[in-house]
């Protein structure tokens, strides 16, 4: 039997700056590391490890990172590694895969679709790097497997898109190529193990999240070839899942009732077990009274305490007509023309809904002073 393990999609060396602190960045890009160890240790009872693109975040990481992978390749010296260049790491004449050598049991493809045969495994294994950003012409030619070996499709780009300038690949080639499976890389979910014809595919998807919209379980395809008939079934390894969660407040009549309702959907729904240690987004929506309004720092402080990383919007709107005030003659009414004239002039979608946004917290202030 042959074993082989299907990940892609590491992105190494992730800045990460748009949402985190460069601590919690750093901490992220280190846990990274430390999934991708799991994944090393998990080859070790394999016979073969492929890697379907975007193991860098850009052509050219950090040292320090190289050196570990390199590291990580020497320490399953005897198991074959292979590499595809990705969108994001794309084999150039200056990119990483010129610029060093990742030991000798690695094979990284160029931008040409070939094939590398393994004898022993009765294994062949085609693949094609990306060599710039963009590939707008499939990498996946015809080619015509010979069926006395289990033939291997390593990839990165965009099934089943007629155009994509992430190298569009058709999935119906799979089949009439004689492929056993197409090991793919590019979407960061994974979907599913597939079919077209005989060929089973699969995007094994990236190891960890890496934000909001990068949701749930993360993890690698591990596959078995026993006798010509190939399992696959994928594995969860990631250390932390990005979770967005909806909690309504309709009628909440307290801050207090607000905590509890957050928690209550965190605890009772099985869906969100492990919760403690994951990335969690708490979106607040449903009817408030207008004589109550979330208070941000109490409801935040209480998920902080209890959560490893906590966000929290507020999109709950009160019974409250935000145009009403419009022709009054008070600083409800002032605040309401101002607000208004900023959304009808705002140049972009963000800018007027930022404007929205300003005119309700504002009115609902202004609000909830007149009933305290
Ligand atoms: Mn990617």
């Amino acid at each position: 039997m042959v074993k082989i393990i299907h990940c892609g999609d590491i992105h190494f060396d992730t800045p990460f700056s748009a949402r985190f602190t460069s601590r919690e960045s750093e901490i992220r890009r280190a846990e990274i590391s430390e999934t991708f160890s799991k994944v090393i240790d998990m080859a070790k009872e394999a016979d073969l490890l492929l890697i379907a693109g975007d193991l860098f975040d850009s052509e050219n990481p950090s040292e320090e990172t190289v050196k570990f992978v390199i590291r990580k390749f020497k320490e399953i010296g005897n198991i074959p590694v292979f590499i595809v260049a990705g969108n994001h790491d794309p084999y150039t004449e200056t990119s990483v895969y010129s610029n060093y050598n990742f030991g000798d049991n690695v094979y990284v493809f160029g931008g040409e679709l070939s094939c590398v045969e393994l004898k022993g495994l009765n294994l062949r294994i085609y693949g094609s790097s990306f060599t710039e950003k963009y590939c707008e012409e499939s990498q996946l030619k015809n080619v015509l497997c010979d069926p006395s070996f289990d033939n291997i499709l390593l990839m990165h780009g965009d099934a089943n898109k007629i155009k994509s300038v992430y190298n569009p690949i058709y999935t119906e080639f799979f089949g009439e190529c004689g492929f056993k499976y197409a090991a793919l890389g590019h979407i960061h979910k994974f979907d599913g193990i597939k079919k077209s014809g005989k060929t089973k595919y699969a995007y094994c998807g990236a190891m960890e999240g890496r934000g909001f919209d990068e949701l749930g379980e993360k993890g690698v395809i591990e596959i078995e070839i026993d006798n010509g008939v190939l399992e696959a079934r994928f594995v969860p390894v990631c250390k932390r899942k990005f979770r967005i969660l909806d909690v309504d407040i309709t009628d909440a009549a307290d801050n207090n009732e607000v905590v509890e309702r957050i928690f209550n959907e965190l605890e009772n729904n099985s869906e969100n077990s492990g919760f403690e240690k994951d990335y969690i987004r708490v979106i607040l929506k449903g009817t408030r009274s207008e004589k109550f309004n979330v208070n941000y720092d109490t409801v935040k402080e209480f998920l902080d305490e209890k959560l490893y990383y906590a966000e929290l919007l507020d999109e709950s709107r009160t019974s409250v007509d935000y145009t009403s005030f419009l022709d009054e003659n008070s600083l409800k009414g002032l605040f309401s023309r101002i607000m208004q004239e900023k959304i009808q002039n705002s140049s972009s979608d963000e800018e007027r809904e930022t404007a929205r946004l300003a005119l309700k917290l504002g009115i609902d202030a202004m609000l909830a002073q007149e009933y305290n």
